[in-house]
């Protein structure tokens, strides 16, 4: 599935969403999830019971290599243009009690009369989408990440949390159930939540990797006092350190 990327392509034109099993491997996100445990908050990360860190992979160069997975990344420019960019990456450890019920769109650039949609006379571009890497197994108690397959072609927002059970054509928001190390890459106009942590002892760790069009502006926070990290920047990659900002000098492409 990872090397399938035109039948990925056409899923997030259809569905909006591309579903890519077993991207990492179990040691890999063994250790991605002690990395999680370590890192120390600052700026506008958030503890509780949902702990979440911004833009991880400015803390050490171990983050980078989740930028330009295979399959990902090649989906990512597929889809958004070779010199499509990141706008952050966020760790998640979500624990009991946490409750990301929240339907809601990402963004929709510009709303679209939903029978142009879905007749096909207007196909919507792809200009920003989220990665999510499972670090846990999913199940209907672990959080699941919540989906309507097709919403994006409804062609308008729904605002965050405001319409806690949305329906499109029927359909209601359906579970993400995984294993830790599939990846979900989904574009901003699909309809989708988060969801509660309903078991008494276990963690959701996912990390978020944003990707966009280069034109849409990068957001590193905390925003005005954003520094890169030289000893990441020193340890990037072409591709990486294009994903970070090093675009070619051609304002359009
Ligand atoms: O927690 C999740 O699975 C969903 C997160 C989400 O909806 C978002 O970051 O936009």
């Amino acid at each position: 599935m990872a090397d399938d990327v035109e039948g990925m392509t056409q899923a997030l034109q259809e569905d909006g969403f591309a579903f890519i099993p077993g991207v990492l491997t179990p040691e890999e996100v063994e250790i991605a999830r002690k990395k999680i445990d370590g890192l120390k908050p600052f700026g506008f990360d958030g503890q509780g019971a949902t702990d979440h860190y911004k833009c991880v992979f400015n803390r050490e160069p171990y983050w980078l290599s989740f930028l330009d997975r295979p399959g990902v990344i090649d989906l990512a420019e597929a889809t958004m243009g070779q010199e499509c960019h990141i706008l952050g990456q966020s760790a998640w450890r979500s624990h009991p009690g946490h409750n990301g019920w929240q339907p809601h769109t990402d963004r929709i650039f510009f709303e679209v009369p939903e029978h142009l949609l879905l007749s096909g006379e207007v196909k919507l571009p792809i200009y920003l989408c989220t990665a999510h890497f499972y670090l846990s197994d999913i199940t209907e108690q672990l959080c699941p990440t919540y989906v309507i397959p097709g919403s994006h072609k409804s062609g308008r927002p729904l605002a965050w949390g405001k319409d806690p059970d949305p329906q499109w054509h029927g359909k209601k928001l359906q579970p993400v159930l995984c294993k830790a190390g599939d990846v979900l890459f989904f574009r901003s106009e699909i309809w989708h939540s988060g969801s509660q942590n309903r078991t008494q002892d276990q963690t959701r760790y996912l990390m978020q990797v944003h990707y966009s069009h280069r034109f849409i502006a990068q957001q590193f926070s905390p925003y005005i006092t954003w520094q890169f990290n030289p000893e990441v920047l020193e340890a990037a990659n072409p591709r990486q350190l294009r994903l970070l900002g090093n675009h070619k000098k051609t304002a359009y492409d």
